[in-house]
């Protein structure tokens, strides 16, 4: 099932629930017309008391209905909720709507029953005001879950929506390697970018298509290029999300050091992610090909292949290769792009076949 954060509508007060509900009351009340009067008030004021109760739990059952269950979502979005807003929070919120409807339902019951039963006018009204005055202090307690839904509401619907059916390419490296330049080379359209709140980390979510399937790739700006030590809880949070929904981690390498970190900080750094995400097939590529002196060998004969390519994945491509043997890439000129989003699709494709979980090709899951 794939979680849509931006479906969610916005969340009612609880000033406005309890407007909702004692207006379509009144209007109700005012539709009521019988020439007996104690029918009349009796029936006006049952009305009234069933229509508030009604109105508001539909209300509170309606939105806690259309939030994505917890124990349904896929991991990934789980671990997104743990990281933005707290699991045990968004549980507790969500079911105190569910209360606060039963609550409303039972008093409605209970105060239409004492208005049938008696032919006072005094005590129909004592009961329709009771009825109000409870409904209104459930209300009061359900409020506060209101604003935390809606606050939870805004730093959900900026969560990138991930779908996992599709291949998804993790993107890391020390800050300033080109990892952005690197996703927005291949990425047909703009990149998405998403925010983790409660941080100044962001998730970038790029895309391509091979052969009709969406791949997706996903830029870690600072979330996985520091160290572990200064990394707070939701960032570990966020990090395993990732492992969750990635097929293959590329971890980008500038040799030159041009980016402002060295060699064996890099190396630090790719340890540390090997270690973060153990489940993840990791490939090492090299960043800004075009600045080793000299070029990588088969730089021509790459160029040239990745010219005439047919963009269906024929002919087969080359990878650029530095002098070590290491796939390296130039975003810049645009030189072992395609070769290695062609490597990216197979090795993608190959580690999904491998989870015991995927599919068969040409299953489909809801
Ligand atoms: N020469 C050369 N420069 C590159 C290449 N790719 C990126 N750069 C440069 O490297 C710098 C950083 O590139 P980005 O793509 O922003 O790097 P990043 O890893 O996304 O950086 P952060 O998001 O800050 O971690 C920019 O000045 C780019 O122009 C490349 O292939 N060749
Ligand atoms: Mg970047």
């Amino acid at each position: 099932m794939k979680v849509v954060w931006r479906d969610l509508t916005t969340v009612l007060t609880e000033e406005e629930v309890l407007d909702k509900g004692f207006s379509r009351a009144k209007k109700a009340a005012d539709r009521v017309d019988d020439p007996v009067k104690v029918f009349r008030v009796r029936k006006q004021l049952t009305r009234m008391v069933q229509t508030a109760s009604d109105v508001m739990s539909q209300y509170l059952e309606d939105t806690g209905k259309s939030w994505p269950s917890l124990d349904q979502m896929p991991l990934f979005d789980r671990a997104m909720v743990d990281a933005c807003v707290g699991c045990d929070d968004y549980r507790h919120h969500l079911s105190m709507l569910g209360w606060g409807a039963k609550q409303m339902r039972k008093i409605a019951k209970q105060n239409a029953a004492k208005i049938i039963r008696t032919a006072r006018f005094e005590i129909m009204h004592d009961a329709r005001k009771e009825a109000y005055g409870r409904i209104s202090s459930i209300m009061r307690r359900v409020g506060s879950s209101l604003d935390w839904l809606h606050e939870s509401r805004m730093i959900l619907r900026q969560l990138p929506v991930i779908d996992q059916v599709n291949p998804t390419i993790v993107v890391c490296g020390a800050p300033n390697v080109g990892k952005s330049a690197f996703i927005s080379s291949l990425s047909s359209g703009n990149m998405e970018v998403n925010h983790y709140p409660f941080t100044t980390k962001q998730l970038h979510v790029g895309h391509f298509v091979h052969r009709r399937v969406p791949h997706q790739m996903v830029d870690t700006p600072g979330l996985l290029d520091r160290p572990m030590d200064s990394r707070n809880a939701i960032e570990m949070q966020a990090i395993a999300a990732i492992e969750n929904v990635g097929d293959l981690c590329i971890f980008l390498m500038d040799l030159s050091e041009d980016c402002g970190t060295t060699l064996d900080e890099q190396h630090n750094l790719l340890e540390e992610i090997k270690r973060l995400l153990p489940d993840i097939d990791m490939m090492v590529v090299v960043s800004k090909g075009d600045l080793m002196n000299p070029l990588p060998n088969n730089w021509d004969e790459v160029s040239d292949a990745e010219a005439n390519w047919d963009g269906e994945g024929e002919p087969l491509l080359p990878v650029l290769l530095d002098e070590e043997g290491c796939v390296t890439i130039s975003a810049i000129n645009n030189v072992g792009i395609i070769a290695l989003r062609l490597e990216m699709v197979r090795r993608c494709k190959e580690n999904m076949q491998n989870d015991p979980m995927s599919l068969p090709e040409g299953w489909h899951r809801d």
